[in-house]
């Protein structure tokens, strides 16, 4: 039996009865009747027992639910708004929230919130209260108020209330939009106000978290420049937790204007970021941008309000602080040339573009050019930059800001030279902008055409793009559709005919990179083995039962080369010679984890080459993280900067360009003391506490460098004293003679140097992935000018490169055995940055690796 059943029926009932409960299970001589009259007792007790116990959890069931949802589920729910006030002139005491006429003003507005909300029933049941921001100057000299209410709502309520304050306004359209039930004159108050909009304000902002709150707010007048930047900035990264806002006004027919000039906050968005408004309150639905992360100097960007107001706001959570940001604001009339927008175009070509051109269009836009070419001929939109982005908005549906050509609906991104015909004389083209969100906009061209000839002199793409003749069937997407590359009857000495019918430069053949799309490029490469055989470096083909099999074969070890264990070979240019001077079989033995040498030369000094955060794959020059590269070392000239980059190959040596460290007529940079080394840096605008800077006590430039030819491009730096060595300073592996770095190699280059050709040195440490190219082939691409000791790098299609101010710094290749990182080139030239069929130039670091240990015991 169950104890607790026995407890609930009989003890009771031996109470209740007086009796001892000890005597309770003894028999009696009448026994029978007794137990019966005492089991009846027994079940009534139980029965209203169990329905106590009932009740008694039904009330504490109750009493949870009750606390639960009175503490415990109840959400706060922020919504900010505005209104004009047209029954009052504006004074400027209304800027200043201390001001007497602010204060009564802002209660007036609070109190009238309160009667607007008391008609809506689920509004008034969970309303707390109505506090005004900021006011403004409308351009009729009436008063905008900017205010947030709250509400305390059960979780469950939440999308109620939401779902009445959307219904309540009817603000879609613009800020000039209809009045509403909002609209009104109370008797006894003497507001007469109408509500332009209203949204919730991004949680975020009103995060319980954030400990330290600053508020500012200023006035600009013609001709000034003010400054707002992040709390400690330059000299210290932001503080943690905080909630800033500016507060930002320009007079009435003007419109604030916002320039970045720094902005270095953490990438992640979610943690750290800005958000600007188009407002006084932070109204969803009035967000211009969110920025975070880093923007380089030249594409530091700039903002336009629609009216003569706009907020900016700053949030940091407790993780990691950047340096933070500055930005100018300034007020530029609302109706300007920079800011023209639509009108007639007439001619036979002309250009126009987004309002603000470069800088973001401004929300609120509605431009309409009618353009018209002479009768007779076509006209057509080019568009040079093309960029109408916003959040949640697909490309094919173009609901928020557009660009309509004839009734042709664009937005999002389209790449450059995109072009639009018309089958007449005119084209209309019209850009709208709605209240959120604002991209760059766009720059286009129009330009006259004869119907009958498109493209004059020139090859029309399937997408109307003209190209020159010369880049159809070159190899690459010059249309951006493949139009130019269809149909192509590939040149005998140029091109390679790929499976699929495409033409690719010849030189693209078993580079071991997918050129054709179909690997038919990469096919039949190398000697001609059968399938069974292994295919020697020396041409010959061995049986592949011979592989790994202790001996050489081929005669020249490659079939021993790639082999767990490696055999004693006679001396090559293949071969790996051990300290004790026995040459062995294996490729790259050199720090893989496993002893190949006799006496574990190959294992020794590997002391490099790691790091303590691996990166992602990422192709295209961005950003690197701390500790990422720290053999990269940045080498300033003193009181000038950053010039060159180097490798950290020991705690006392580094390797550079020897082109980095010669006279001019202007300075001695063979001089160490004109040097300074910058080691563990990332950013060229903070240090942390990792960074060590030292001085030079000696520069080795090799002896045979030519600084006609850039070959031998190779130096190395003595550093006054030892570095120690930690996680953001540590040496990468230098190869051995030996090491093979082949065609088709992914490696990484990073640097400090030129985004771009004739731009601007980046910030923050760089990086960027790259192919080894075929020495053959980027000779002659290069003019004949690569000599054996120097090593090609890119990406033959453009734009992925090395360029000034990266010069001496690593290119680092990933042993994919070890995951360590070896120093396959030092960056040397090339023609120009990032261009086509252009790769960069590298010492190639092998030739020097006896020199290197000769000058520098390493
Ligand atoms: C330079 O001037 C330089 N594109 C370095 C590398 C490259 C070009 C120029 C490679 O230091």
């Amino acid at each position: 039996m169950d104890p607790l059943e026995n407890e609930a029926k009989d003890g009771p009932s031996a109470q209740d009865e007086g009796l001892d409960a000890s005597m309770q299970f003894l028999p009696t001589p009448d026994s029978e009747t007794v137990e019966k009259a005492k089991l009846a007792c027994r079940t009534i007790v139980a029965i209203t027992l169990v329905v106590l116990a009932a009740v008694l959890a039904l009330l504490i069931g109750l009493l949870v639910w009750h606390f639960h949802l009175r503490t415990d589920g109840i959400v706060k729910k922020v919504f900010s708004g505005s209104m004009t006030i047209s029954n009052h002139r504006f004074t400027d005491n209304y800027e200043d929230s201390n001001s007497v006429q602010f204060k009564e003003l802002a209660s007036q507005v609070s109190k009238q919130m309160k009667g607007f909300y008391g008609h809506v029933p689920i509004l008034s049941r969970y309303y707390i209260n109505s506090t005004v921001q900021a006011f403004s100057e409308a351009s009729d000299d009436s008063v905008i108020a900017y205010y947030l209410s709250e509400f305390s709502v059960p979780v469950a309520k939440a999308p109620a209330v939401d779902e009445a304050m959307s219904s309540i306004y009817q603000d879609e359209g613009s800020k000039h939009g209809r009045l509403s039930q909002s609209m009104g004159r109370k008797p006894g108050n003497d507001l007469s106000f109408k509500i332009m909009t209203s949204g919730a304000v991004d949680a975020r902002l009103v995060n319980s978290s954030l400990q330290s709150h600053f508020k500012y707010s200023y006035h600009t007048r013609t001709g000034e420049t003010g400054t707002i930047q992040s709390p400690r900035f330059p000299d210290q990264p932001y503080p943690p937790n905080i909630y800033a806002e500016w507060q930002l006004r320009a007079d009435p027919a003007h419109r604030i204007r916002l320039e970045f000039t720094a902005l270095n906050l953490e990438k992640n968005c979610n943690n750290d970021f800005i958000r600007l408004y188009d407002s006084l309150v932070p109204n969803e639905k009035q967000v211009m941008v969110e920025k975070c992360g880093y923007y380089t100097p030249t594409e530091q960007p700039i903002y336009l309000s629609s009216g003569n107001v706009m907020l900016v706001t700053f949030v940091t959570n407790g993780e990691k602080n950047y340096p933070g940001f500055r930005a100018f604001y300034s007020q530029v009339p609302a109706q300007s040339k920079d800011i023209e927008c639509g009108g007639k175009l007439t001619g036979t070509n002309g250009t126009f573009s987004s309002p603000g051109f470069p800088s973001y269009y401004p929300p609120q836009m509605q431009c309409v050019w009618d353009i018209e070419v002479p009768a007779g001929k076509h006209v057509k939109v080019k568009f040079s930059k093309f960029s109408l982005r916003e959040p949640g908005e697909t490309p094919n549906h173009c609901s928020k800001d557009y660009l309509e050509i004839n009734n042709h609906r664009m937005c999002g991104e389209k790449p450059p030279n995109t072009v639009h015909s018309s089958r007449t004389n005119q084209i209309t083209v019209r850009f709208v902008s709605d209240m959120s969100y604002v991209d760059k906009g766009f720059s286009a061209e129009f330009v006259a055409f004869e119907p009958n000839d498109p493209c004059p002199g020139k090859f029309q793409c399937d997408n109307d793009v003209c190209i020159n003749p010369q880049l159809k069937c070159d190899g690459y997407d010059d249309c951006g559709d493949t139009s130019d590359e269809m149909n192509c009857v590939c040149s005998e000495e140029f091109h390679f005919k790929c499976k699929n019918g495409y033409c690719k430069p010849k030189f693209w053949r078993c580079d071991r990179v997918n050129d054709c799309g179909d690997k038919s490029d990469e096919e039949n490469c190398g000697p001609v083995c059968k399938s069974w055989q292994v295919s020697c470096r020396n041409g010959h083909c061995v049986p592949e039962h011979q592989k790994c099999d202790g001996h050489n074969d081929c005669g020249d070890g490659t079939d021993e080369s790639e082999c767990p264990r490696s055999i004693v070979l006679k001396c090559s240019e293949f071969t790996y010679k051990c300290k004790n001077n026995q040459c062995i079989s294996k490729q790259n033995p050199e720090c893989d984890g496993e002893v190949d040498c006799e006496d574990g030369s190959d294992e020794s000094g590997c002391d490099c080459g790691t790091r303590p955060y691996r990166s992602s794959r990422i192709v295209g020059g961005e950003a690197s993280s701390e500790g990422e590269w720290p053999w990269q070392v940045s080498l300033h000239v003193k009181g000038e900067g950053h010039v060159c980059g180097a490798s950290v190959i020991s705690d006392l040596w580094l390797i550079t360009a020897a082109h980095c460290v010669q006279d001019t007529e202007r300075l001695k940079y063979s001089q160490p003391d004109l040097w300074e080394a910058y080691l563990g840096l990332l950013s060229q605008s903070e240090s942390s506490a990792d960074t060590v800077q030292k001085s030079i006590k000696q520069i080795i430039s090799h002896p045979e460098y030519d600084p006609r030819t850039y070959d031998n491009d190779i130096a190395l730096m003595e550093l006054n004293s030892p570095v120690t060595l930690n996680q953001n300073i540590w040496p990468i592996c230098l190869p051995a003679a030996s090491h093979e770095f082949p065609a088709g190699l992914d490696v990484w280059i990073t640097g400090w140097g030129q985004t771009r050709e004739d731009g601007y040195l980046a910030t923050v440490l760089q990086k960027a992935e790259v192919r080894i190219i075929n020495d053959t082939i980027c000779n002659q691409l290069m003019n004949n000018e690569i000599t054996p000791r120097m090593i090609c790098a890119g990406v033959l299609s453009g734009g992925v490169d090395a360029c000034q101010g990266d010069s001496g710094g690593p290119m680092s290749s990933v042993d994919p055995d070890s995951g360590r990182l070896f120093l396959a080139g030092v960056v040397s030239w090339g023609d120009g940055c990032g261009r086509k069929n252009k790769p960069g130039v590298y010492t190639r670091v092998t030739k020097y690796r006896s020199w290197i240990r000769e000058q520098s015991g390493v």
